[in-house]
């Protein structure tokens, strides 16, 4: 029986995971201050994945396209893929290969990931899922806190709130156990539908507020408005700890809330009470998820949250805050370490002298030979096999086929390549495509290091060997890496050594994990970031100060602006998308859990009984939910509470029941995060 965490959600919950009578593996909660002894459905059902029969074991390769991939070993895998690299590499350049990572990879693994890339392939090409997850919301934290911790203070400070404003989080199916840090509040669900957390709220004394989708900037706005006139600012706190409300106000000034409720639908009189509700609790939260950061003004309506939370007076004191509920299981530690474009190890970024200077040291290689950023993850995808894009792309850790924006024109740019790499445990729909498959072990097969949504670094420990052979994803950077002509030990195989390393590039920077040390960790101690040598961990960020030079929070000027695709006469209504309780995310893993594919087999449509008939679908029929982009096939469902101008459909399935061939890989200007959450579509019946 071995302790480790679940391979999924960033809430990171603490599970057994023991041998089963059947002959594989369960799981069972054990006690965490996250999870405190709770798991979800999904958590329940892991350990499922371990004995999964479809569990890739022996590297792919296929030589010619159209044939069937052949087994190999993985010398062969190992001196192709790293063959084809360095041609490539010498004939168009380095950037002509590129590297995708994801969120779920340890930090160790995106550590490397991104050492790999700036180092072994001396490309600029690399970003990771983590782009379509959590970018907005972290870089409006970033431009108002200074840092960006999805959370600045534990999940359990959560149970000191009276009110919590969730802004486009269904926590009750993406975070089932964190609901039961809430109970001592009354809950302001801000969604479009009536979401299992929206009914949880309305049961106990709490409020749904149900915008058009696209349409929470204008929201927040009216709210701080609402606020600013019930007399709820903290003028004190705005005038001690903040600069910039007068400039953000200029724009809420003229969001009065009749104005906003024509904009949102939401009724004044609600935008009203719920600024009160908020304003009037002695502690109270403002968290956001997807819902409202996933548009192509994600960052600016993140901001419009913050600047109501800040104007409140919540940021900076215990028992109350603003935070951003990270997705993936390190969705946080992903972040930090070098996957993305523009970043290097410990939150630095890529474009500055002093942060290039100190990881080259680390490195040992000139800080001139860094590249520098790259693009981002959608434009990525987007430049595959074209002209002036990479032509070789390295993939680890996300299913881009189903999940990416546009999924179709991904797909095509990934057929376009030369060379399609992709390390994952099972045959996702992207390793499918790939000319060499590495088979990887997955978490409880594997030691490393997690970072939940709180900032808590945490270990995830191997409690059962992985199938003859698969090998970690560490060792398929070493092996590449070793074949560039990289030195073996600057690419080590070995999680604690790459933890050190990674210590130490982080040193100094925003996420110091100098002080992380698997002998701390294994003593159960709570290492927040930052956590230099010797320091304790961090719990709580922003109680004196917060991140900017002048200590201060920064309100930011935004005002509200359309999704970038509103509904016409050819495509009447909005889709929005999200996830349900038993599916995670592009459903390479949950999809193949008997019990989870038997609860969730299909996609759907939630869409109202009005705008279906008038569409001429019926309830359990199939109906083809259409954009300008493409079509998607989902089982109708009726909801009487849902918006008539509104259909919901989950994300996770496969083939023709993609939700993302209809959506729109509309950017945002910051973030580069794409409107997964409003396009304009029209509905059909669909009997064949
Ligand atoms: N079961 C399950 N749990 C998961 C995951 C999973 O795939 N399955 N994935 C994990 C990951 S990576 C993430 S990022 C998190 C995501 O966790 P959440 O953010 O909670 O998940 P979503 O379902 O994407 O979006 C939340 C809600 O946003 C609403 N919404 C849609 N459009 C809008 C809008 O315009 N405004 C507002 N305010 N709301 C809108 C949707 O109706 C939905 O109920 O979940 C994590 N946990
Ligand atoms: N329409 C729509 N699309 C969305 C969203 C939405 O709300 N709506 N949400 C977006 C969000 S928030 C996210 S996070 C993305 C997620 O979507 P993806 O990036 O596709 O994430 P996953 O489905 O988790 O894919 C992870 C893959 O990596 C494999 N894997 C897991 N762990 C490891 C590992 O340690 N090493 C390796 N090599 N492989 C591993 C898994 O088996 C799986 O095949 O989807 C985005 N797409
Ligand atoms: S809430 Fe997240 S971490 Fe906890 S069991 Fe469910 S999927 Fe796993
Ligand atoms: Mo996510």
């Amino acid at each position: 029986m071995t302790l480790t965490h679940c391979p999924y959600c960033a809430l990171q919950c603490a599970m057994h995971v023991e041998p089963a009578a059947d002959g594989g593996y369960r799981t069972r909660p054990a006690a965490f201050p996250t999870n405190r002894g709770g798991l979800c459905r999904k958590g329940w059902t892991a350990g499922s994945l371990l004995g999964s029969p479809d569990r890739l074991t022996t590297p792919l390769l296929r030589t010619e396209r159209g044939a069937p991939p052949r087994p190999v070993d993985w010398d062969t895998a190992l001196d192709h893929v790293a063959g084809r690299l360095r041609a490539l590499r010498e004939e168009r350049g380095a950037d002509s290969v590129a590297v995708f990572g994801g969120g779920g990879l340890t930090n160790e693994k995106s550590y490397l990931l991104g050492k790999f890339a700036r180092v072994a392939l001396g490309t600029s090409q690399i970003d990771y899922n983590g782009r379509f997850c959590m970018s907005s919301a972290a870089a409006a934290g970033l431009r108002a806190f200074g840092v960006d911790r999805g959370l600045p203070f534990p999940v359990t400070d959560l149970a000191e709130a009276d009110a919590v404003l969730l802004a486009g989080a269904n926590v009750a199916e993406t975070m089932p156990p964190l609901m039961g840090h809430l109970t001592g509040a009354r809950l302001i669900v801000v969604d479009p539908r009536r979401s299992a957390t929206a009914e949880h709220a309305l049961a106990h004394d709490g409020m749904h507020l149900a915008p058009r989708p696209g349409t929470d900037l204008a929201l927040a706005l009216g709210l701080l408005h609402a606020a600013r006139a019930e007399g709820l600012l903290d003028a004190g706190f705005l005038a001690e700890r903040t600069t910039g409300f007068d400039a953000a106000w200029r724009h809420a000034a003229a969001w009065w809330p009749e104005r906003a409720e024509r904009v949102t639908g939401v009724a004044a009189a609600d935008i009203r009470a719920a600024a009160r509700l908020l304003g009037r609790a002695a502690n109270g939260y403002v968290l956001t998820g997807r819902g409202t950061e996933q548009h192509a003004k994600g960052t600016d309506t993140v901001s419009a949250w913050i600047n109501l939370a800040l104007a409140l007076g919540l940021p900076g004191r215990r028992g109350s805050g603003y935070g951003c509920l990270t997705g993936q299981g390190n969705g946080q530690g992903g972040r930090e370490h070098g996957q993305k474009a523009d970043q290097l190890p410990g939150y630095r970024r890529i474009d500055d002298p002093a942060a290039r200077a100190h990881v080259a040291g680390v490195w040992g290689v000139p800080a001139e030979t860094l590249p520098g950023p790259g693009r981002s993850a959608y434009e990525l995808l987007d430049a595959l096999g074209t002209g002036g894009g990479p032509a070789a792309l390295l993939l680890l850790g996300s299913n881009p086929v189903v999940s990416a924006p546009d999924a179709d024109r991904v797909r095509n740019r990934l057929a376009a390549l030369d060379l399609l790499v992709v390390a994952d445990s099972f045959m996702s729909e992207t390793a499918e495509m790939a000319d060499v498959v590495f088979p990887v072990t997955q978490w409880a097969e594997e030691d490393g290091t997690m970072t939940n949504l709180e900032g808590r670094v945490l270990r995830r420990r191997r409690a059962c060997a992985p199938p003859t052979g698969v090998r970690g994803d560490l060792d398929v950077l070493h092996g590449l890496a070793v074949r560039l002509g990289r030195r073996a030990a600057e690419f080590p195989a070995d999680p604690d050594r790459v933890l050190a390393e990674l210590g130490a590039a982080s040193a100094g920077g925003a996420a110091d994990y100098s002080g992380v040390t698997p002998e701390r960790l294994d003593s159960g101690e709570a290492l927040h970031w930052p956590c230099p040598a010797g320091a304790p961990g961090a719990p709580r960020l922003f109680l004196d100060r917060f991140g900017h030079p002048d200590g201060r929070a920064r309100f930011t000027a935004v005002e509200h602006r359309d999704a970038a695709e509103v509904p016409d006469d050819a495509y009447p209504l909005i889709a929005t998308t999200g996830r349900v309780l038993a599916q995670y995310q592009s459903g390479a893993q949950t999809r193949r859990v008997p019990e989870l594919a038997a609860a969730e087999p299909e996609a759907y449509v939630e869409v109202h009984p009005d705008t279906a008939a008038r569409s001429g679908l019926t309830d359990g029929g199939w109906a083809l939910v259409s954009s300008r982009r493409g079509s998607t096939r989902a089982r109708v469902r009726y909801r009487a509470d849902a918006r008539l101008d509104t259909v919901f459909l989950p994300f996770h399935f496969a083939g023709d029941q993609r939700a993302n061939l209809f959506t729109n890989p509309a950017l945002d200007p910051v973030s580069r995060m794409p409107e997964f959450k409003a396009c304009a579509v029209r509905l059909a019946a669909d009997d064949g």
